[in-house]
């Protein structure tokens, strides 16, 4: 029998890191635009945390085609997973595509593949509702990942550290 736990493990701002692949796609598309440091990107959507004028440019770079491949993995991520593995959890990805899914569905299962092994795509779980899928706990980035789907979610939420989550009450 099977002692571990069941985690679901979010991708974007918990296993590879969004943010910084917008901030270099800014730096080399738009070097107008002025770049905030990461700690000051309060908004989830990274995009927010611009100007409106252009917050429709910075949203479409995160649909350019190698994306979410290329994203880099977040510090200590991957050993993470490969921890809660050999501690004998059963550990799935959950993690929601955009809605112009054309590269970022195939990249996702890519990178998974290149970082965690191609065995692994297996576990992967690509939804927009994570409150549909059964686990015990959801490591996620997102401040309402626990209330933003459409029914109560059977897992717990355990709130991934970022700039845009700080507010959240009970954070620490
Ligand atoms: O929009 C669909 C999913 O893409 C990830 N995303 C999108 C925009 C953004 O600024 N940051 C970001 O992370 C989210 O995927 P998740 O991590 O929730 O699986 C968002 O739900
Ligand atoms: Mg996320």
């Amino acid at each position: 029998m099977n002692k571990g736990m069941e985690f679901l493990v979010d991708m974007d701002g918990v296993l590879c890191d969004f943010t910084q692949g917008v901030l270099d796609r800014m730096a080399e598309q738009y070097p107008e635009i002025l770049r905030l440091p990461y700690d000051a990107h309060t908004e989830f959507e990274v995009q927010h945390n611009y100007p409106e004028g252009v917050r429709g440019k910075i949203r479409r770079l995160c649909e350019q085609p190698g994306f979410f491949r290329n994203l880099k993995p977040v510090p200590c991520a991957i050993e993470g997973m490969r921890w809660l593995i050999a501690e004998g959890h059963d550990v799935r990805i959950c993690t929601s595509p955009l809605r112009q899914w054309q590269h970022c569905v195939a990249e996702k299962y890519a990178w998974v593949a290149e970082h965690l092994g191609e065995e692994f795509v297996r576990n992967m779980i690509l939804i927009r509702d994570k409150s549909l899928v059964s686990g015990a706990i959801l490591i996620d980035d997102h401040p309402e990942a626990a209330t933003k789907g459409s029914k109560q979610p059977e897992w717990m939420h355990w709130l991934y550290d970022q700039p845009y989550n700080r507010h959240v009450h009970g954070h620490r």
